[in-house]
Order: C-alpha cells, then sequence, then structure tokens
C-alpha cells in the first residue's frame, strides 16, 4: 500500500474556486485530479504534501496552512501494487501563480462545474463533501477495469 498526500487547492470568494492539475504521465494519466504523491520515507504527511503541491503545480504552501480533510484508501484487487492510503488535505492560503509542470497541467474550475467525466470516478462522490467542509474516512475499492467504483464506504468524521 503506497502512502500519498492528495491536496486540494480553493481559492475562496471567486466564481473559479477549485485548482485541478491534468496529470500528464503515469498513475491516472490524463485526468484531473489534486496535487499529491508519495509520502517518502520519515517525512510526515504535511511536508510531503507542500513538496508535492510546490513540485507539481508551482505553488508555495506552508505545511501549517494545509488543513487535514481525511483519509482516502483506494484499492485494487487486481491490482495491489496500485493500492493508494491517502491524506487528504485542503489549503486556501498558498504564494505564487500556477505553473504547468513536466507532471501536471493546472487550471481553475467552478465548484458547480467539476470535470468529473475526466477525473477518477471516486471523485464524483467524495470531493463535494470535501468542498462543503466534512472530513472523511473513506474507502474505494475498484473493479477489474481499474477505473469503475465497485464498492465504497464514506464516514463524515463528527
Ligand atoms: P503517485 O502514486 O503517482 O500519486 N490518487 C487518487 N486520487 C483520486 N482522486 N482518486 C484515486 O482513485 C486515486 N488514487 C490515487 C494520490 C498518485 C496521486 O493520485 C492520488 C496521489 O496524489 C483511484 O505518486
Amino acid at each position: 500500500m503506497k502512502l500519498a498526500t492528495l491536496t486540494l487547492v480553493i481559492r475562496q470568494g471567486r466564481p473559479d474556486v477549485l485548482l485541478l492539475g491534468r496529470k500528464k504521465r503515469g498513475f491516472g494519466h490524463g485526468k484531473y485530479n489534486g496535487f499529491g504523491g508519495k509520502i517518502e520515507p520519515g517525512e510526515d504527511a504535511r511536508h510531503a504534501a507542500a513538496r508535492e503541491v510546490a513540485k507539481e503545480c508551482g505553488l508555495e504552501v506552508a505545511p501549517q496552512a494545509l488543513v487535514p480533510a481525511g483519509r482516502i484508501v483506494f484499492c485494487f484487487p487486481t491490482d495491489p501494487n496500485l493500492d493508494h492510503d491517502v491524506a487528504l488535505f485542503l489549503t486556501t492560503t498558498w504564494h505564487g501563480e500556477p505553473r504547468e509542470t513536466e507532471e501536471m497541467a493546472p487550471e481553475w474550475f467552478p465548484a458547480n462545474a467539476l470535470p468529473f467525466a475526466q477525473m477518477w470516478q471516486d471523485d464524483a462522490i467524495w470531493l463535494p463533501l470535501v468542498l462543503a467542509g466534512r472530513v472523511l474516512d473513506a474507502e474505494f475499492t475498484f473493479a477489474d477495469d481499474n477505473e469503475t467504483v465497485a464498492s465504497s464506504s464514506i464516514r463524515c468524521r463528527p
């Protein structure tokens, strides 16, 4: 199980609110997603999340400006190498402007017009909850095609 982070960058008080990146290579290639990746050995999740945001879209986020939004476990029974245990964060505070990198092409989206057809199928289920301020513990299991959500469980923390 890969330990990873996923961060949602949210611009408050504007019509375009969520920054997503279109993944240019590797796992999830072609899909829009938040920013994140593997937690290195000895690294804490917040520092890993800040490092990945900077690496993938050029924004500088202080680790303490990352707000925990829960944990999601993604399981791929036909290919357990793809399993991810993801620490979820959101942030409304950063420095700099998003820029395209080798890994991601960033783009702002209105919260009511997210490109779910071009995202992981699980996103349509959990992302609206996190944008509404909920903190989640969720698990998604994927079917043999490694694309379709076969089953899910979501608990919102009180
Ligand atoms: P690398 O393993 O390439 O980082 N991730 C997922 N994100 C969403 N929205 N849905 C999924 O459903 C995901 N599975 C993994 C975690 C992969 C990045 O993608 C996230 C990491 O941020 C299957 O380093």
